[in-house]
């Protein structure tokens, strides 16, 4: 029996040696030590024995467990300090190395420009309101007065969806909406996308953004329309520069005007930007047409208004010296950082 315990332990050894792995490890454990292995068999196959013999082989079984279970142990510690070494060795990271670059971006430049004039506006007390790209005729055209032959009214001129529903070419059809939502008094800018079936140029886009503003109150005049966009001119391009009305003709607004500001650049002597006039072409305004304020249900024996629009890419190329309109849809990083505020 001695022999069969030392045999056991002398071949658990022998195999303790070659083993390199956690399960082979663990399947020596059960061969040997398990309720079918080969010390517990021999504790089991002692029912025979003489009583002074059992005593004896049985603490023989206990120390040779003993004994495997220290092997074993000893080996499960060696084990896993081999399988952490190879990991560490696996997963070394070099921590002098340089990191990756992440580029920063930058605020586009009609973002810069659309975000000061807001800014300009929501300062005198104007709110932002905003709507749909995808409108109908009625709110795009036929609220905004344009009779039903107005040449913007064109196939060539605008994106038709279908004969009721196209994309808007101007941002008014917001204040349509606010006209026929809110009551008087209105103060609201619109800043938005709009489109026009043009051809791309250095000056065109078939998508552009426009800043249109609405005002309707009790006894609101021409003059009030003249003060709002001098001070809005004064604060976007600098105290020192003046303004002058010229007459126009919108179909939304009786009286309309374009508004010029003097040359920023210059200051008026005539230069490059102004094509040497001394004055830039900012922005069509006029006072909102009885026929406008209408359809909004407005009472306008009691209530006038006064409504203006600007282009934001025109504002933009004018104030940083930009040729080319279609620098700004190319999301090409080195021009977009050149505006970054
Ligand atoms: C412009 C010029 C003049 C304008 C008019 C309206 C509305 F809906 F209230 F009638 N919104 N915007 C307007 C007036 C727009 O853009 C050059």
């Amino acid at each position: 029996m001695q022999n069969k315990i030392n045999a056991i332990l002398e071949e658990s050894k022998a195999k303790l040696d070659e083993i390199k792995s956690l399960k082979d490890l663990d399947d020596l454990r059960v061969k040997v030590l398990g309720k079918k292995g080969d010390l517990t068999a021999i504790l089991k196959n002692m029912k025979d024995l003489a009583p002074e013999e059992k005593k004896e082989v049985g603490m023989l079984v206990n120390k040779a467990k003993q004994d495997v279970e220290e092997m074993i142990s000893s080996k499960l510690a060696e084990v896993k300090a081999k399988a952490l070494e190879e990991k560490l060795k696996a997963e070394k990271l070099d921590v002098t190395e340089p990191g990756t670059k992440h580029q920063l971006g930058a605020k586009h430049p009609l973002t810069v420009v659309t975000e000061e004039i807001t800014k300009v506006f929501t300062s005198m007390g104007f709110s932002i309101v905003e709507g749909p790209e995808i409108e109908t005729v009625f709110h795009n055209f036929d609220a905004l007065n344009a009779g039903p032959n107005h040449p913007a009214r064109d196939m060539t001129d605008t994106f038709y969806v279908n004969d009721q529903v196209l994309l808007r070419t101007q941002t008014s059809p917001v204040q349509v909406r606010t006209l026929l939502s809110q009551e008087p008094p209105i103060r609201v800018i619109s800043p938005g996308r709009v489109f026009r079936c043009d051809t791309p140029d250095a000056t065109h886009s078939p998508v552009f953004h426009q800043i249109e503003g609405l005002v309707v109150d009790e006894g609101i005049t021409m003059a009030d329309l003249k003060g709002v966009m001098d001070s809005f001119a004064k604060k976007l391009f600098g105290e020192e520069t003046r303004t002058k009305f010229r007459p126009h003709h919108f179909p939304f607004t009786e009286p309309s005007a374009e508004m010029d500001v003097s040359c920023f650049k210059c200051g008026g002597k005539g230069c490059r930007v102004c094509k040497g006039s001394g004055w830039i072409e900012i922005l069509g305004c006029g006072m909102v047409h009885p026929n406008v304020l209408k359809v909004g249900d407005v009472d306008t024996e009691k209530y006038t208004g006064f409504a203006f629009g600007l282009g934001v890419e025109r504002v933009a190329m004018l104030k940083y010296g930009i040729d080319d309109i279609r620098l700004n849809y190319e999301n090409d990083i080195r021009y977009i950082r050149q505006f970054k505020k």
